[in-house]
């Protein structure tokens, strides 16, 4: 097992969802269950974003959570005397390294621009925060240009160093080589910050992981610019089964997901690993059979795991085995020919894309039972 810490960002690069914004009382709702999860770094904002932003970073602050809190500041000093003022434990001081980024929003040299964020590193560890060197656009950097960076940003007392993949062009494969070469001659902890706009930000933040990356970032449902990030469940749960690590209560992470999907406005896919609706919902007769009789058949991790349940399903894949376990559960008792009646007509409507309710069912059963009496 490799040791690893999530820095959850769904309060800061969550709610750079486009059309995102949380209330202060949903921000903190938001951190209390990530603390009780026991998420070891929270992201809570970016205060030069507004004054209610830097407010609210506040108040997070002053719930005096067992999680460390964090947040964002551009090089400059009215970034880090904000994040002084909100009374962080952890201020994420980033700019864009990559040649590309560099011309077009800065115009200026990357030695300029190093020094720069180095004279504000310097500013921060003064006065005595605890500083993440963030470089943004990380995975488009020039390689010899990032570990200057992070070697400098290390010398000069930043606590950790910071990769992001902020376009999400990154593969699994990539992320294992950049991490295992930044790593070579790194003096400090490696974050890694995956966007998912090839779906791959869980993947690349568990390889990464499984690199040697220290800090795992993730979000609540994966919510974030464009296609978002990568996702707090996927990451969790990842970890839990393949690096053994059990110090996280999953258990709250179904509840949290719902949370966050009412706050935000962003629907969760059926599909979304961990926390979709269909999850662990099951509707293949074939499927059915064997989960009766042992749910491992099918299911990789219990859902009891994650907070969630069990949910057979009935429509046009449902086989008999299934039925006469759910008329069973629900307490009827049929005979042989009106199971085979019933699952007739469940198939038959389901065809006609009608959904199969308990009511539906219900319905179906007693018209059934009714008409071989
Ligand atoms: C951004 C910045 C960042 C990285 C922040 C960090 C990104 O909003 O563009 O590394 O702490 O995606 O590059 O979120």
């Amino acid at each position: 097992s490799f040791p690893i810490e999530i820095c959850d960002v769904t309060l800061r690069d969550g709610e750079q969802t486009p059309g995102v914004s949380f209330t202060c009382k949903e921000k903190q709702d938001i951190a209390q269950s990530l603390s009780d999860i026991g998420i070891e770094i929270i992201e809570a904002g970016f205060p030069s974003v507004s004054t209610e932003e830097k407010k609210t970073i506040k108040a997070i602050v002053e719930m005096e959570l067992p999680s460390r809190i964090c947040c964002l500041a551009r090089c400059v000093q009215s970034d880090i005397d904000a994040a002084l003022d909100c009374g962080v434990d952890l201020v994420s001081i980033f700019f864009a390294t990559s040649d590309l980024h560099i011309r077009v929003k800065y115009h200026k040299t990357r030695e300029q621009m190093l020094d720069t964020a180095l004279s504000m590193l310097d500013y921060a560890v003064d006065h005595g925060l605890s500083v993440r060197f963030s470089a943004e656009d990380a995975s488009r950097t020039d390689i010899g240009f990032l570990k200057q960076m992070y070697r400098e940003g290390a010398e000069r007392g930043a606590a950790y160093s910071s990769f992001a993949d902020t376009i999400g062009c990154m593969t699994p494969i990539m992320m294992y080589d950049v991490v295992r070469e930044i790593k070579k001659d790194l003096k400090n902890p490696l974050c890694v910050h995956c966007h998912n706009d090839l779906g791959f930000a869980s993947a690349n933040t568990f390889t990464a992981s499984q690199a040697g990356a220290f800090q795992l970032h993730t979000t609540v449902n994966g919510i974030g610019e464009r296609c978002g990030n990568a996702s707090l469940e996927e990451v969790l749960v990842a970890l839990r089964m393949h690096n053994k690590t059990d110090r996280y209560d999953l258990t709250e992470l179904t509840k949290l997901s719902k949370l966050v999907e009412q706050y935000s406005g962003v629907l969760v896919a059926k599909t979304k690993p961990v926390v979709g609706e269909h999850a662990f919902v099951h509707e293949s007769g074939i499927h059915i059979a064997a989960l009766i009789k042992d749910p491992q058949t099918y299911e990789y991790y219990p859902p009891e795991m994650v907070g969630a349940k069990q949910k057979l399903m009935l429509g046009k894949h449902t086989g008999r085995k299934g039925l006469e376990h759910i008329l069973t559960t629900l307490g009827y008792t049929c005979s042989n020919e009106q199971t085979d009646e019933i699952l007739e007509k469940i198939k038959a409507a389901a065809e006609a894309k009608q959904s199969i309710t308990a009511e539906y069912l219900s319905e179906i059963i007693a018209e059934t039972r009714s008409s071989a009496s």
